[in-house]
């Protein structure tokens, strides 16, 4: 290794190293009322599992660091673009980006080792984010060559440190202004430690995007059985409920094409379209299409551009946050509602006991009826509320309203949009009936969807 060379990685390193989180009140009070006001609340209210909650609450969290160190990215629809090892998911980005001073690194061997998040900017930058949420600018040239080889000769896991990098760079516009695209690691890459280690990296990121593109490598000749497993456990299958899949599109792009004939071409996407179908996975569109040469060869369903075009609406980041708020407090509100009901149930059960006794005839003087009635009013105590409805509802509104007005103000500083009915906090009932008529909503949508697909089929038979 040269003395420059030396240099550049040390350089690297000490950056990753120092850079601090950015300092904002919002997200320490966020934190803090997670890690002490809700672990309190959660000891008084055992009806819900605690741990569940509390992981939600950190995914907001988590969220609005994000939102922090790279806020550019906050008003975006997020894509992950996933893939087998080396099947082209970062030269399937870089076949969009318009600037050749920016590239997302490629190669042979695995080479993508850490996410990056990619966003069309006019001024072109790349940073890297650490483990704490710190920030620090990576040079152009060495962006692209950091790999799988580079980070091998640090002494320790430089991975661990960089969390992810966020590239600003210009891109096909119509395209990508209201979109985020993610190059994630390959699933399976044969560098790895464990194939479960990868699969459940792989999940992680799109946990929070709104759609996926799935890379196939055309030098493959099929899908992999792999691949399919990866998209039925990411909910795109029959396993739809297995991981939360919050409406996310799959769009499959057959890449490399430019390396087969036109016969083949047309052949290998009948046959993937085909095992797709058997294997249940639903998706948007499947196209064969060439990174290298920026062309698309055929298609099925949609074609990539139009995809894409349809996924490029600004992404309103305040809603999501605030249903995943709402969502954590509404099963404490059915759940606390539901325990005290259950119990006055109870009571009213011991009691009916009773004068079921009395009305036997039981002799009221015996000493067998002092007994049982005894243990019976000791049951009765053991249902009897300690502490009333209205105290426990006041509870859960103050601190659900401490976690809301905390987010709002954080979205204010940020310039992040809030519908204006979100300024007026709603009620829980409020809050249950949207719910309910959302998915209704969406049921009688699906519906609609099936018919109109039906529609088209039986219009093609005649065509
Ligand atoms: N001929 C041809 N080669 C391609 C195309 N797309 C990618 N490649 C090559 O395939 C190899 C892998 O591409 P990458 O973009 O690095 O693949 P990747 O999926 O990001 O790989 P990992 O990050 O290692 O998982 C590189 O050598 C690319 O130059 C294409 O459309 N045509
Ligand atoms: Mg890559």
């Amino acid at each position: 290794m040269s003395n420059e060379e030396n240099e550049i990685k040390l350089k690297l390193m000490s950056a990753a190293i120092n850079a601090e989180p950015i300092n904002n009140i919002y997200i320490k009070e966020f934190e803090n009322l997670i890690e002490k006001d809700f672990k309190e609340f959660c000891n008084n209210e055992l009806v819900v599992n605690s741990a569940n909650a509390i992981d939600n609450l950190r995914h907001i969290l988590h969220n609005m660091q994000n939102i922090a160190s790279f806020p550019e990215l906050h008003s975006k629809t997020l894509g992950a673009i996933g893939g087998g090892y080396s099947s082209g998911k970062s030269s399937f980005i870089n076949s969009f980006i318009t600037d050749s001073r920016i590239k997302l690194a490629e190669g042979v061997l695995p080479v993508t080792a850490i996410p990056s998040y990619v966003v069309a900017g006019n001024s072109p930058k790349v940073n890297g984010i650490n483990d704490k949420g710190g920030i620090f600018d990576i040079d152009f040239k060495l962006y692209k060559s950091i790999n799988h080889e580079f980070l091998k000769e640090f002494a320790f896991d430089l991975k661990k440190i960089i969390r992810y990098i966020t590239v600003l760079c210009p891109m096909k516009e119509d395209l990508f202004d209201n979109i985020c695209l993610i190059d994630t690691p390959g699933y399976n890459s044969p560098s790895s430690v464990s194939k479960k280690h990868d699969f459940e990296i792989a999940k992680e990121y799109i946990k929070d995007t709104q759609f996926f593109i799935w890379i196939i490598d055309i030098e493959r000749g099929t899908i992999p059985k792999d691949d399919l497993k990866f998209l039925n456990e990411c909910g795109f299958g029959e396993n739809k409920d297995s991981v939360q899949n919050r409406n996310r599109k799959l769009y499959v792009v057959i890449n490399k094409a430019d390396l087969k004939p036109q016969g083949y071409i047309e052949d290998i996407i009948d046959e993937i379209t085909e095992v797709l179908d058997d294997n249940d996975i639903i998706y948007e569109g499947i196209c064969t299409y060439s990174s290298r040469m920026k062309k698309i060869y055929n298609f099925c369903k949609i074609d990539i551009i139009d995809f894409l075009l349809d996924q490029n609406v600004s992404n309103v980041i305040y809603g999501t946050l605030a249903d995943i708020l709402d969502d954590v407090f509404c099963e404490y509100y059915l759940k606390i509602n539901h325990n005290i009901k259950e119990n006055e149930k109870k009571r009213k059960e011991v009691k009916a006991i009773e004068l079921g006794m009395i009305e036997s005839g039981i002799d009221l003087d015996s000493e067998a009826y002092a007994m049982i009635e005894k243990g019976l009013n000791k049951l009765t105590d053991h249902f009897e509320p300690e502490e009333s409805t209205e105290n426990r509802i006041e509870r859960l509104n103050q601190i659900y309203e401490q976690f809301l007005n905390c987010l709002n103000d954080f979205c204010d500083e940020m310039g992040i949009d809030r519908p204006i009915t979100r300024k007026l906090r709603k009620t829980f009932e409020e809050i249950l009936v949207e719910k309910e008529f959302k998915e209704e909503f969406k049921k009688v949508y699906e519906v609609w969807e099936e018919i109109f697909i039906m529609l088209e089929e039986f219009k093609n038979l005649f065509r």
